[in-house]
């Protein structure tokens, strides 16, 4: 079965791929919901998209007016294999009324097991490998400093500018942009420091002269006998799909290596065919020692991993991992699920050719409007930024209004950057070809009248 078969949900309503606004956005249904979320959800849980979702599949997103959204942002990159895929709705009914929970740390099952030979084979590198399974990508995280801490015996943790790591209090640590991850949430976890990223289109560098950068400022402000580890994501995700310049991150690893660092990979945006591979390290050549993921891995259910070598994965007492959710038994069969479209349905080659299309229709658009500063990103994981063309500064507020104008037209994309001046493109793969371009006609509309 190929990905392009799977658009419509087992067993839920006909989804007709198609743009439709049969009410402004949001009609009178959503904005009953959103008024009783008002009254009901704390202040600080936001929205992007001011709808009452009822249905979800293929390339569209429905709301309770019956308006059909086209969808972007796969729900920040999650729905890869497109929303309510037929193989994950089986795999997540047959469990579930099979057994819910028994806590894989009091009696273990099979499916979590599974999950961990699988990410154990697919995750880059042929070294032995061990894997444990969480709840959130943030947990994935948290737990990747703690096996990495306990391995070296060091405490220090680098991150770098603009990276994103979680919203828990280490997470929001390492996390770059104060506001809204950080402001007021402090004070902070110690031994947390941030070395300068690469970011071609901002600071000019080769990955060779970055990675001397960022290196010589570890050095010099940790020292390599104090640091655990060093994170990042390969392709930044929430700091606004920053590509690192080649040799960027393969000199890192390189250094970490030399001295007993552990590199970690945070792949929870970028993981799972999202770039055009399986995990975006493989674009840049890179085997890093732990790699997080998250998101993807399970069509739309909460599940996160850490796998990693397994001498490090193995530095922990027994006890000293876990948590009751962790690798619940229905996130691990829709997992299952997913990795077996990953890996079977052709999704590594439509996550290219969405790229393709992507990068085509936004490299046009930036050919005649200098306000787009760059395009750029790996398979269906582009972004453009948006600049003041005179100066080369960001410009939030264009963004701001060309993604909101997108939205009431009824195309769902998320912003991100630390400038606020990004907009990304992560549709699920399930996308039909006809649906990204009217998407990016929208785009191009909401652009122009701007
Ligand atoms: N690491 C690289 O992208 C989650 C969250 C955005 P959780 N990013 C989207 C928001 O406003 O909360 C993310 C990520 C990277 C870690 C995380 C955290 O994953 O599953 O949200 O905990």
């Amino acid at each position: 079965m190929s990905i392009a078969d799977t658009l419509v949900p087992v067993g839920g309503p006909t989804l007709p791929q198609e743009r439709r606004l049969v009410t402004a956005i949001p009609g009178p249904r959503s904005q009953e919901l959103l008024d009783r979320k008002a009254s009901a959800v704390a202040a600080g849980v936001g929205h992007t998209v001011p709808i009452a979702a009822v249905a979800a599949g293929g390339g569209v997103v429905v709301d309770a007016d019956g308006n059909s959204l086209i969808d972007l942002g796969s729900g920040i990159a999650v729905t890869t294999v497109g929303n309510a895929h037929p193989k994950v709705v089986a795999a997540v009914q047959e469990q579930v009324a099979q057994f819910t929970h028994t806590c894989f740390m009091i009696s273990p099952y099979e499916s979590y097991v599974a999950v961990a030979e699988a990410l154990n084979r697919i995750t880059p590198g042929d070294h032995a490998k061990k894997s444990a399974l969480f709840n959130s990508g943030a947990e994935a995280v948290e737990n990747a400093v703690k096996i990495a801490r306990k391995y070296t015996k060091k405490q220090a943790v680098v991150a770098f500018d603009h990276g994103y790591h979680g919203r828990t209090s280490l997470t929001m640590a390492l996390t770059a942009k104060a506001m809204p991850y950080k402001s007021g949430f402090g004070p902070f976890p110690s031994e947390i420091y941030r070395a300068p990223l690469s970011y071609p289109f901002r600071d000019g560098l080769s990955g060779a002269e970055a990675a001397k950068r960022a290196i010589s400022l570890i050095e010099k402000q940790v020292g390599a006998d104090n640091l655990a580890a060093v994170i990042i994501e390969p392709i930044q995700g929430e700091g606004g799909f920053i590509v690192p310049a080649d040799g960027f991150l393969p000199a890192l690893v390189e250094w970490c290596r030399a001295n007993d660092v552990v590199f970690i990979a945070d792949e929870v945006q970028s993981g799972f065919a999202r770039t055009g591979s399986m995990f975006a390290s493989e674009q840049f050549g890179i085997v890093p020692d732990l790699i997080t993921t998250a998101k993807g891995i399970a069509g739309g259910l909460p599940l996160a991993a850490v796998t990693g070598r397994a001498e490090i994965m193995d530095a922990s007492h027994t006890g000293g991992l876990g948590g009751t959710y962790g690798g619940n038994p229905v996130a691990c069969a829709a997992a299952l699920a997913a990795i077996d479209v990953f890996e079977n349905d052709g999704v590594i080659e439509r996550a290219r050719e969405i790229g393709d299309i992507l990068v085509s229709r936004l490299t046009a658009l930036q050919a005649g409007d200098p306000r787009v500063g760059d395009v750029r990103g790996r398979g269906a994981m582009v972004a453009a930024e948006f600049v003041d063309p005179a100066t080369g500064e960001p410009d939030a507020a264009l963004t701001g209004a060309v993604a909101r104008a997108c939205i009431a037209a009824g195309v769902i994309v998320l912003t991100c950057g630390t400038y606020g001046n990004v907009i990304r493109f992560l549709p699920p793969l399930s996308m039909p070809d006809e649906l990204l371009h009217e998407g990016l006609d929208v785009v191009a509309s909401a652009l122009a009248a701007h």
